[in-house]
């Protein structure tokens, strides 16, 4: 369940404790234990995250910056004029102004974002910019149900704009799930246009989820803060380690907590143990190949219309239209 707190026309649906509280009980109880990654991203997790992307080591955001700038002309004849368009997350950041300048005069612009603060921020700032598109935001959590709003002039189609490989925080059958809303969302004759960060060199891609700076280390151990703070567990900060290595037989970064000792740590009411050593999974980052991303949207009836990838090929942008 989420709270559901109307302010100024906005629902925001950001998880409630007690619904916090349940993922993680959930998570604890598993063998081995998680923890849901979603949970990373409160104020201080996002502004963590935006310096993540500044670290020399983590190229996905330049890098897809920079593609996503040398192939608009390309985007934007792909998409043709008046779209719709549509990003899961709240669009906030240099992409989106990229590609809402590119496109041939976009009819509509729709964040779709759990927090109401992300959301009006995006739309404020996006709205001064481009004061002909419609802005549409809705608060909904993209991995759930959500209806679209209807732009005031009818657009020629619709485009979904997911960047970031955040796809990649989800796993096989969630980013099917995913993908099906969007092809669902974006209708017949519908666009998705998806960051993918790819396979390569497992040492950049671990050097990337392992900065030098020790940021990325501080972000995963936020989400122990974080819970300490809002459902009142006792995660002892200095008890767990960051650890992110590449699974190259799976094709992705999976970063863990790992416990220093043993410890025992209470979460309502109930006590689990810690050994030394063990590790608690917090997020993965799925990379991918051409032909696994192909596959990836097949199952979800999506076909690749196009693949643009940066010289070095370290990230792509597919474009996606239903099979
Ligand atoms: C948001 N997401 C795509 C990031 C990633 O690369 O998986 C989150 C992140 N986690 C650690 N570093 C960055």
């Amino acid at each position: 369940m989420s709270g559901a707190v109307e302010r100024g026309g906005l629902v925001d649906l950001q998880p409630t404790p007690a619904r916090i509280l349940a993922d993680v009980v959930q998570g604890l109880s598993a063998t081995p234990k998680r923890l849901p990654s979603k949970y990373f991203y409160d104020a201080r997790g996002s502004a963590l995250f935006e310096r993540i992307t500044r670290q020399p080591e983590y190229y996905l955001t330049a890098t897809e910056l920079a593609l996503l700038q040398a192939r608009m002309a390309d985007i934007a004849a792909a998409i043709g004029a008046g779209a719709h368009v549509v990003e899961y997350g709240s669009g906030s950041g240099r992409k989106t102004e990229l590609l809402l300048g590119g496109l041939d005069a976009p009819v509509a612009y729709t964040p779709v974002e759990i927090s109401r603060s992300a959301l009006e921020h995006s739309v404020a700032r996006l709205g001064a910019l481009f004061p002909e598109i419609e802005m549409l935001p809705v608060c909904a959590d993209f991995t759930g149900p959500f209806a679209l709003p209807v732009p005031a002039r009818a657009p020629a189609r619709t485009l979904l704009f997911f960047p970031g490989s955040t796809l990649g925080n989800f796993d096989g059958p969630q980013s099917v799930a995913l993908l099906r809303g969007m092809r669902d969302a974006a209708g017949a004759d519908g666009r998705a246009l998806i960051g993918l960060d790819l396979d390569k060199d497992p040492r950049r891609l671990e050097a990337a989820y392992n900065d030098a700076a020790g940021v990325t280390a501080e972000f995963t151990l936020n989400l122990l803060a974080r819970l300490n703070r809002e459902i009142g567990s006792d995660f002892d900060l200095g008890g767990f380690a960051h650890r992110a290595v590449y699974a190259r037989e799976r094709m992705r970064i999976e970063t863990d907590l790992v416990s220093l000792r043993a410890q025992t740590v209470r979460v309502g009411g109930r006590t689990f143990a810690f050994a030394p050593g063990e590790a608690m999974a917090v997020e993965i980052s799925q990379k991918y190949t051409r032909d696994s991303a192909a596959a990836l949207a097949a199952q979800a009836g999506l076909a690749l219309r196009a693949w643009w990838t940066d010289p070095q090929g370290d990230f792509a942008l597919a474009l996606l239209a239903p099979a």
